[in-house]
């Protein structure tokens, strides 16, 4: 099906409202529920299940240390969007197709407010996972200013489940983001990139079984999912018209598979000033940005002087990446478009500052210890890829334990062919430096031989982070802080499709004694 581009205005998430607010806490009510809404012009309606009935989710707004309570309520009908594979652990026929759980990405949260992916629920809490602990979540937000995502993070269904709505951004802020004078709203605007495929009808289209289905399971995991569209907070390829003036947005790679290499028409640099977890140290100007799923930037765009003019967000990161093939420049190679034909409202006083934030690298002295994580691939009973993390299952006996408070390296040794988006649940790290290694005589030997010498961190890079891209055949290494929860999270894949089906392991972080 075609769709023209640019034929609908870009939404903006609204800010959702507290239940009620006291100088001691906040309390969010937020309902999971299936509606209707128009996602392009030339479309029907599209049925999509959405945090507060719309899809993307509402936005929601907190203070640094702000103590924030949530309830989440699944009031889904009992019937799911998409075919389920009941061979996929967690996802098994006795269990309800539709469940959910909410993970709040990048947040430092308790264990029993985590969204652990067997802490999930049905409606009105009639059948629960087997980790569900409480219905009232609790987020501290002991954090600095940034954008963190919340979404659905239930177990053997996380794909069908964030396919069809269930994210939404949650904004941390406080006193230094003020003190920076960026632009703020209505000239900071989230932007959650996602691809979909449709249905004649409207109806979102997720594949019931991969193109070459020799496993003959029907509905069955595809490896990896790629849409025809590019939608931007829900509306595909819409437009947004701009003042001459500098914009802030922040930037989240929601889709379930795809990367984005985004850059501009224009030939613009994009200022970017923050990654996953806060500000870089300063501004840097940059051409192209790549985002893996779940990844965020925080950029400014500056329009001034271009009045009159069309500026296109575009796209050319390969389809499955980085093997795959290359985007089409009319389709998936175009994400958005900017109209600069707003005149000017005020003038702009807003300054993108030489100096954002002190973020000091962590000294590799103060490590405990060194993990080697091999992403490996495999193949499962059925014949089908099956991508693994330590060539461990989900359900094996947790093996990544470490203590509070203390530091280790986390080096991931990819062995195949994709570039995989590793996020770990609790903390932030830094990536310290990535290096090409012999892939089979590691597959032959279980000995490291790097082909190269290590390449650090991109400087788009060089914040703390909460996902990291591993490329194939490099050895990525992040250092990690564990802190200030004890107990058990997970660590995986952000592909969806390899998330659910396996990439995805428990980790503990343990007492001290
Ligand atoms: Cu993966």
């Amino acid at each position: 099906m075609k769709l023209t581009k640019f034929t609908d205005p870009l939404p903006i998430p609204p800010v959702l409202k507290p239940k009620w607010k006291s100088k001691e806490y906040t309390y969010y009510e937020v309902g999971m529920r299936e509606t209707k809404q128009s996602l392009h012009r030339d479309l029907p309606k599209t049925t999509i299940w959405g945090y507060e009935g719309i899809y993307p989710g509402p936005t929601i707004e907190v203070e640094k240390g702000e103590k924030v309570f949530f309830k989440w309520a699944n009031d889904l009908p009992a019937r799911h969007l998409f075919p389920i594979d009941h061979t996929v652990h967690g996802a098994e026929k006795e269990i309800p197709d539709v469940r959910t759980v909410v993970h709040l990405h990048g947040g430092r949260t308790e264990p029993a407010s985590d969204g652990y992916p067997d802490a999930w629920f049905t409606k009105d809490y009639k059948i629960k996972g087997a980790f569900f602990q409480k219905q009232i979540y609790q987020y501290f937000n002991q954090q600095s200013a940034r954008a963190l995502w919340y979404h659905d993070h239930a177990i053997g269904i996380t794909r069908l489940n964030i396919y069809a709505g269930l994210a939404g951004f949650y904004l941390i802020r406080d006193e230094k983001e003020r003190s920076l004078n960026f632009p703020s709203r209505p000239y900071e605007i989230p932007l959650l990139l996602q691809d979909r495929s449709f249905h004649e009808d409207g109806s979102l289209l997720y594949p019931e079984q991969p193109d070459k289905n020799y496993s003959g399971i029907v509905p069955s995991i595809i490896s990896s999912f790629f849409g025809e569209t590019i939608l931007v907070n829900g509306k595909v390829w819409p437009y947004l018209e701009v003042e001459p003036r500098k914009y802030r947005f922040r930037l989240l790679n929601g889709a379930n598979s795809r990367f984005f290499g985004l850059s501009l028409d224009s030939k613009q640099l994009f200022y970017q000033i923050g990654t996953d977890s806060g500000f870089l140290e300063q501004p840097i100007g940059v051409k192209r940005l790549l985002l893996a799923p779940a990844e965020r930037v925080d950029v400014i765009i500056d329009f001034t002087n271009l009045e009159g003019k069309l500026v296109t967000l575009k796209n050319d990161a390969p389809t499955h990446f980085p093997i795959g093939d290359p985007v089409d420049p009319e389709t998936t190679g175009v994400v958005m478009q900017f109209r600069v034909n707003k005149t000017l409202s005020t003038i702009d006083t807003t300054v993108i500052p030489p100096h954002l934030d002190l973020i000091g690298r962590l000294p590799e002295q103060t490590v405990w210890k060194y993990r080697f994580l091999e992403l490996s691939e495999e193949k499962d009973q059925y014949g089908r890829p099956l991508l693994l993390l330590d060539k461990k299952k989900w359900d094996d006996p947790v093996t990544e334990n470490p203590i509070v408070g203390s530091t280790e390296v986390w080096n991931f040794v990819n062995t195949n062919g994709d570039d995989h988006p590793i996020h770990v649940h609790l903390v932030q790290f830094q990536i310290i430096d990535r290096r090409p290694f012999d892939v089979e005589y590691f597959k032959s030997t279980n000995q490291i031989n790097f082909t190269g010498p290590p390449v650090s961190a991109d400087p788009t890079e060089r914040g703390w982070k909460d996902t990291v891209r591993c490329p194939p055949g490099q050895i990525t290494r992040v250092i990690i802080p564990f802190f200030p929860y004890t107990g058990q999270y997970v660590w995986h894949c952000h592909m969806l499709e390899h998330e659910d089906y396996e990439m995805m392991r428990p980790y503990i972080v343990r007492p001290l004694y």
